[in-house]
This record gives structure tokens, C-alpha cells and sequence, in this order.
């Protein structure tokens, strides 16, 4: 008999029997550490207490992390992955698309772990979990979820094939001797994959132009038997250690990169209807544990007193680092926006706040990647704040991820929101903005002087 695709409707109940499950286990070990001695508290070596909660799996591998990733699948079960490497809020948008990509085939997505290549090489990957709260996320989109740490054990040292779609090589026809896009997560999760390149129809742009993006229901159908088996002709390559030509795999369907996926338009993210981002993104919270550093952080940059509320703040993030390149002969200073003009967009946020809400902002956060500390203290002259992480010895209390995961929560909890046209930071401060408080939000153009003007 074919196996049975998942139903969304068939697998809601039992979802929900396992929160409640869930749940249940959950108060009865958290009964249990009320009895036990108070000498003892929350001592992360007290492990009995947790162990119900460690040792309960999730219904959709067979058990707790295996060697071989193939071990802990289920038979009646698809799944879909795919894996990330650029900035981290690029990562956010990938990851967003490969859960859409899931809630459309009916699978259950494995997500991999953050990977730091562009904050510190050396800080170890981030998990999934830590920073976005997956039982939120699962429960409002109304699938499972599961990371890659889960299914395979994080120390195993064998290297799984896994037969994979290259869109990467398809979409970037326009550049000579086009490849599969690797991944440094592939080698962390011992992964050897045989690509096969994805069909040309599932660029979303006409075939002569120049454009990366492939289209969200042209990869779906990879994942149902009909696409799938006309294009298993394409182009295929051995895997690099093993050496083994496979087919794209149908248990766990694969593929290279997901961050330029679209439904209807490019960089969807930026537009109102963005299905990814209605149907998967803006459900995507922040962790509480994290979320509760941000807001203490975002507390003591503001001088609120500990007996008071978190006061309405207006939210800035203006990125400059690496985006001067895109200065060429336009002397910095006039090339991104000038702080007079970046404050001309909080009086606007500010005034509609005012007028539309009746809510009087007075503290204004700046977020920005930029070191130069004159440019600081121009900040400060403005009479706005914003987390100093070296005197919080933040980096030395909870690791080096922590600056960029607090000022994105910052950010996104802003009254109103000012961002930096072209950084996905920015967009995705907007949207949560708009969506999580009905908050307004400016966007500040640069790139010569006057760039802003209007
Ligand atoms: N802490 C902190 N880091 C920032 C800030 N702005 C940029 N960064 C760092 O720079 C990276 C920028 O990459 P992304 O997060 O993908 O966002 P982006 O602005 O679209 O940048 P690109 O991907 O390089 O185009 C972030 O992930 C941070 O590591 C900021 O305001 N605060
Ligand atoms: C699927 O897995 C179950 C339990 O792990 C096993 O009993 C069953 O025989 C398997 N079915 C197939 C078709 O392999
Ligand atoms: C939030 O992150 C912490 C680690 O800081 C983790 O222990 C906890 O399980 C996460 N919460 C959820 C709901 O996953």
C-alpha cells in the first residue's frame, strides 16, 4: 500500500493529545521540584525532577538521537529540510521558508542550528529553540516541529548520504560553471549529499533574467510523486566522501538553500501579502528566556526604575558596517543617512504615535552595528540611548550571539520602529512591529547625499 500522506486535519488531534500530555508532565515535574528540599532550588545538577521532561521525545522520531539519522525517522512520517549560512536574519527568513515550504508539502520540517559566520566564527551554532519558541510557533501554524539535534545525536561522527535538489545551480544559470550551494552545517551534521539540480521550472523569474529566486509551489511539487519522478533525469553528482550518486530523497525531502523563495514576487519578505511571513514568520516569538534578557537590557538603557513598567520606547536600527561597499565614491558621511535625518523619521513615527494612539514616546533605542564611538556620541547628544553590551559584559555572560539576538527583540518591540532600507534586520523589525503592536515604522533611504529627502 503507498504510504499515506500526512493530513494536516488526521494529525491535528494527536498534536493536540501530545500538548496536553505535554502539559500534564509538565506540572507533575514541576510538582515534583516544589517537594523536593528548597536547599536544593533550581541546581542544574537536580536532574530528576527534569528528567520527564528531557527524556519525553517528540511522537515524530522513534526515540531519542541517533547515530544515523535515518534510525530515528519515522516510516509513516515526510519531512523536509534544508540548511543555512549567511546573516543571522537571513538564516531567520531561510528557515521561515523552509517551515512555509513544510505547512504546503504536509511535512514535518527539521531545522538545523544557527551557524555564527558572520558574528564570530568561533561562537558555537545557536539552537533553533533558544531564540524562537517552537511550542508557540508549532501550536499557532499547527505542525510539528522538530530540530536536527533531536533526530541525529550532535556528537555522532557517521556520515549519513542523503540524496538532495540543488536549486542553487538551476537559478544561477546567469553565472559561469553554476554548483550546488554547500552549507558549513553539512559537515557539523555529517552529511554527505548527492545533488541532484532542480528542473529549470523552478526559478520564478523568466528564464533570461537575472535573479536567484525560485518559486515556493514550484519546489512543493518536488515533494509529491508526479514532479518528482519526471525530474529525476537531471543532472546528478556523486557525494564528496562517499562517492554515491542517490536520487532526491522522498522520506526527507532536501534542498540546498531556501532564502530566495518566493510565492508571486522577489524578496517577498519586504511585502505585505508575503506568505511566508503571514503564515509562518510573524508566528515566530521570541523565546521567553531570551526575550526576558532583552527586556532587562532594554530596562537598565533606559533608567527605569525596577518597580516600574518598560516604558513605550521607539525602536532604531541603522546598519552601516559591510554596507559601505555599497559606497563606492561617495565619501561615507554622505553616503548613509546623516543622524539629523534619521531623527527627522522618529519625529514622524513619534507625531503618528501621538495622533493615532494617543501614546507620548520619549525614549528612543538606537540599535547599529557601527563602532565608530563619535558617531555614539552624536546619538547620545540626541538624547537617545541604546545597550552599552561591553559594560553589561553581555558577550562574557551569555556568549557572543546574545548583542545581535537582544537588539533584534529591542527592535521588535518598539512602539514604533526607524530602519535602514536594504537590511533584512530592518524588514523584519517592520514587520514585527506592525504585526506584534500595530506599531508605525520609517524606512531610511541612503546612498548619496539627499538620498532621503522626500
Ligand atoms: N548586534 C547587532 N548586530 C548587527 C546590527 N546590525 C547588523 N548586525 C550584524 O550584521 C548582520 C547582518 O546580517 P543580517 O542579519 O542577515 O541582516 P542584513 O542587514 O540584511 O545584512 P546582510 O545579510 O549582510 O545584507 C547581523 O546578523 C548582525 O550580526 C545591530 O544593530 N546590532
Ligand atoms: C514501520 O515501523 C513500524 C514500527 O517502527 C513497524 O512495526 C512497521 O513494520 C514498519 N512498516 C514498514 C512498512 O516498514
Ligand atoms: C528557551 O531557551 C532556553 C535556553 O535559554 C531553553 O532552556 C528553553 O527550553 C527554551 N524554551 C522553549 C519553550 O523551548
Amino acid at each position: 500500500m503507498p504510504r499515506a500522506p500526512l493530513s494536516i486535519t488526521g494529525r491535528m488531534p494527536s498534536f493536540r493529545i501530545i500538548c496536553t500530555v505535554l502539559a500534564g508532565v509538565f506540572l507533575f515535574s514541576f510538582g515534583a521540584l516544589l517537594l523536593k528540599p528548597m536547599n536544593y532550588g533550581l541546581d542544574l545538577q537536580d536532574q530528576p525532577a527534569y528528567s520527564a521532561i528531557i527524556n519525553l521525545q517528540s511522537p515524530y522520531v522513534q526515540g531519542p538521537p541517533t547515530q544515523r539519522f535515518r534510525d530515528n525517522l519515522r516510516n509513516d512520517t515526510k519531512y523536509i529540510t534544508s540548511w543555512a549560512s549567511a546573516g543571522w536574519t537571513n538564516d531567520v527568513i531561510t528557515y521561515g521558508n523552509l517551515i512555509y515550504l513544510a505547512l504546503i508539502t504536509e511535512r514535518i520540517p527539521i531545522l538545523p542550528k544557527f551557524l555564527s559566520s558572520h558574528i564570530d566564527k568561533s561562537a558555537p551554532p545557536f539552537t533553533f529553540g533558544d531564540v524562537i519558541d517552537i511550542p508557540r510557533l508549532s501550536q499557532a501554524i499547527g505542525i510539528p516541529l522538530l530540530q536536527w539535534h533531536e533526530v541525529k545525536d550532535s556528537e555522532s561522527q557517521v556520515l549519513d548520504d542523503l540524496g538532495c535538489w540543488s536549486i542553487w545551480e538551476t537559478v544561477q544559470q546567469h553565472i559561469q560553471n553554476p554548483q550546488p550551494r554547500g552549507s558549513p552545517s553539512l559537515n557539523r551534521l555529517k552529511l554527505d549529499i548527492s545533488w541532484t539540480k532542480a528542473p529549470d521550472w523552478v526559478k520564478l523569474t523568466a528564464p533570461n533574467k537575472v535573479d536567484n529566486h525560485a518559486s515556493f509551489w514550484s519546489l512543493a511539487a518536488l515533494g509529491f510523486p508526479e514532479a518528482r519522478s519526471n525530474s529525476l533525469g537531471s543532472k546528478n553528482y556523486p557525494s564528496p566522501q562517499h562517492q554515491v550518486s542517490l536520487p532526491p530523497d522522498d522520506h526527507v525531502l532536501c534542498f540546498d538553500f531556501l532564502y530566495y523563495i518566493s510565492a508571486h514576487h522577489t524578496w517577498e519578505w519586504e511585502l505585505d501579502y508575503s506568505p511566508a511571513w503571514r503564515f509562518v514568520g510573524q508566528h515566530m516569538r521570541w523565546n521567553a528566556t531570551i526575550e526576558r534578557i532583552a527586556d532587562e537590557h532594554a530596562r537598565r538603557a533606559m533608567n527605569v526604575p525596577k518597580d516600574k513598567p518598560t516604558p513605550p520606547y521607539i525602536s532604531i536600527h541603522i546598519r552601516h558596517g559591510d554596507f559601505s561597499q555599497e559606497c563606492i565614491d561617495i565619501p561615507l558621511d554622505q553616503c548613509f543617512a546623516s543622524l539629523p535625518v534619521i531623527a527627522r523619521r522618529v519625529s514622524e513615527v513619534q507625531e503618528e504615535l501621538r495622533t493615532q494612539k494617543g501614546i507620548e514616546v520619549t525614549h528612543i533605542i538606537m540599535t547599529s552595528d557601527e563602532s565608530d564611538p563619535e558617531w555614539w556620541s552624536e546619538v547620545r547628544a540626541l538624547g537617545w540611548t541604546w545597550v552599552d553590551y561591553v559594560a553589561e559584559r553581555t558577550e562574557e555572560i551569555y556568549g557572543k550571539w546574545h548583542p545581535v539576538f537582544i537588539d533584534a527583540i529591542i527592535q521588535s518591540n518598539g512602539a514604533g520602529f526607524v530602519g535602514t532600507r536594504g537590511s533584512t534586520m530592518s524588514t523584519l523589525a517592520i514587520r514585527r512591529v506592525q504585526a506584534w503592536h500595530d506599531g508605525p515604522s520609517r524606512i531610511v533611504k541612503w546612498g548619496w547625499l539627499g538620498a532621503d529627502n522626500h
